[in-house]
């Protein structure tokens, strides 16, 4: 597909027009809000009370930001990837979540009514919850970020398969979750001594379940009843799911149906499909993955979109980790010589997305833009060189669809040439 095709054109903003502007247009001290007197006439129509029918509103018809089916996807599996080239802020709109379900079916239509949450196993009590009874308990709401292992691996090795950041990171997503701490229900039903480890159930066709270490579900894992405000959505897990913060995507239960306390991890049908054979232990499976290392990318340049003209540009992105907070951003624009600190969005949550920003004059001449992140922890986020030295691949030749139950974490670089066009620059 020719590249030019498919570009979105970024808003020209160079920082002469808008000096040049912006008295004109004294109070309206934004680069976005430079635009034609004419266009914003035309845009200002407000509905009255006959026109309006969005009771559950949607977004603007002018507005075309949507999910969709990854590149990579794999048969049994049904994948839609959120688009993070219009994303603003820390919180993926619901509608927008990436959707990751283990069988091909529609997200199951659960009534919560009938939906019930079993606790037992090395437990005093075992328990069953309704919905109803779940909300009597003490809550917290967190912003907290969701992501599957698959994201960020290309397919065959063939990254030119991936062109956009909703291709290279769509299977990301943060919200805001409502629910109870796994904690709280534990201490309730009662840890019996031998309790080490829990199983969590999902009640969809694909009969989805983790084995999850006990010291992680008692930390911070919750039973989801709200995202954003609202319900969970059916995509996400309606009536409630299991939020694991900073883990990979798969102990994110949802539908969650089952909790059982039990003494050693299960390694049934479901995860095993998460164990791949690593070089570096002489092909040996490694069985579970538990959290994300730092990781980040811009997404605004990014690929498929076009700079129309030299000039200012604010370069943003998201940076996240399963390691705690994000404490430090430094983005580069002359291809990883040097690096210079971006500024962090506040508050930055644990485990969460965290926007950054960084000002940029393109001056018209190729650039390399990425961007690296460190966490709370002094873990810094790696470069594909130190990333196949870690987990024990040839630099340069991962196929990261074949070779890998790595989760990859490495630095995103975008190409912008001298046309403006911004490409995937990962692999060349
Ligand atoms: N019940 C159930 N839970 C599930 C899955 C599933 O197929 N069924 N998929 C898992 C995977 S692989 C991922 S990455 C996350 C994705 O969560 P999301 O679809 O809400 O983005 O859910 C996990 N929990
Ligand atoms: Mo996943």
């Amino acid at each position: 597909m020719d590249a030019n095709e498919k570009s979105t054109e970024l808003k020209p903003s160079s920082r002469r027009r808008f000096l040049r502007q912006s008295a004109a247009l004294a109070g309206l001290a934004t680069v976005g809000g430079v635009r034609s007197a004419h266009a914003q006439k035309s845009e200002s129509r407000v509905p009255d009370e006959r026109s309006f029918s969005s009771f559950y509103g949607v977004p603007s018809h002018f507005e075309n930001n949507v999910r969709e089916i990854a590149p990579n996807q794999y048969p049994h599996m049904l994948s839609a990837l959120t688009p993070h080239q219009d994303s603003v802020g820390i919180i993926t709109p619901s509608a927008l979540h990436f959707l990751n379900l283990r069988n091909h079916d529609a997200p199951p239509s659960i009534d919560p009514q009938q939906h019930r949450l079993l606790i037992h196993g090395l437990v005093d009590r075992p328990l069953i919850y309704t919905m109803d009874e779940l909300k009597r308990l003490p809550a917290v709401s967190r912003v907290h970020f969701i992501e599957c292992r698959g994201n960020t691996i290309w397919p065959g090795g063939n990254h030119s398969g991936f062109r956009t950041v909703q291709e290279t990171h769509g299977k990301m997503s943060c919200s805001e979750w409502t629910g109870v701490l796994v904690s709280t229900l534990l201490r309730e039903a009662g840890l019996q001594k031998e309790a080490k480890w829990i199983i969590a159930e999902g009640a969809d066709a694909g009969h989805h379940v983790k084995s999850i270490p006990i010291e992680m579900a008692m930390d911070d894992f919750m039973v989801a009843y709200g995202q954003n405000g609202e319900a969970v959505r059916p995509e996400q897990g309606y009536p409630i799911r299991m939020v694991a913060p900073g883990s990979v995507g798969i102990f994110n239960v949802k539908y969650l149906r089952r909790i059982k306390v039990v003494d050693q991890p299960y390694m049934l049908a479901a995860e095993n499909t998460y164990a791949d054979a690593r070089p570096n232990l002489q092909g040996k499976r490694l069985w579970f993955n538990f959290y994300w290392q730092p990781k980040s990318v811009i997404t605004r340049p990014s690929g498929g979109q076009r700079l129309p003209s030299p000039g200012f540009y604010q370069i943003t992105g998201l940076a996240w980790s399963g390691g705690g907070v994000i404490r430090k951003v430094e983005v580069s624009t002359d291809a990883g010589k040097t690096w210079k600190d971006a500024r962090l969005q506040e508050p930055v949550h644990s485990k969460a997305f965290c926007r950054f920003f960084f000002d940029w004059t393109w001056d018209g001449q190729e650039a390399v833009i990425q961007s690296r992140c460190t966490d709370e922890q002094g873990d810094v986020q790696k470069s594909l060189d130190e990333f196949g030295e870690l987990w024990g691949y040839k630099p340069g030749s991962i196929d990261m669809n074949r070779d890998t139950g790595a989760m990859v974490n490495v630095i995103q670089p975008w190409k912008v040439d001298r046309e403006g066009r911004v490409e995937n620059a990962l692999l060349t």
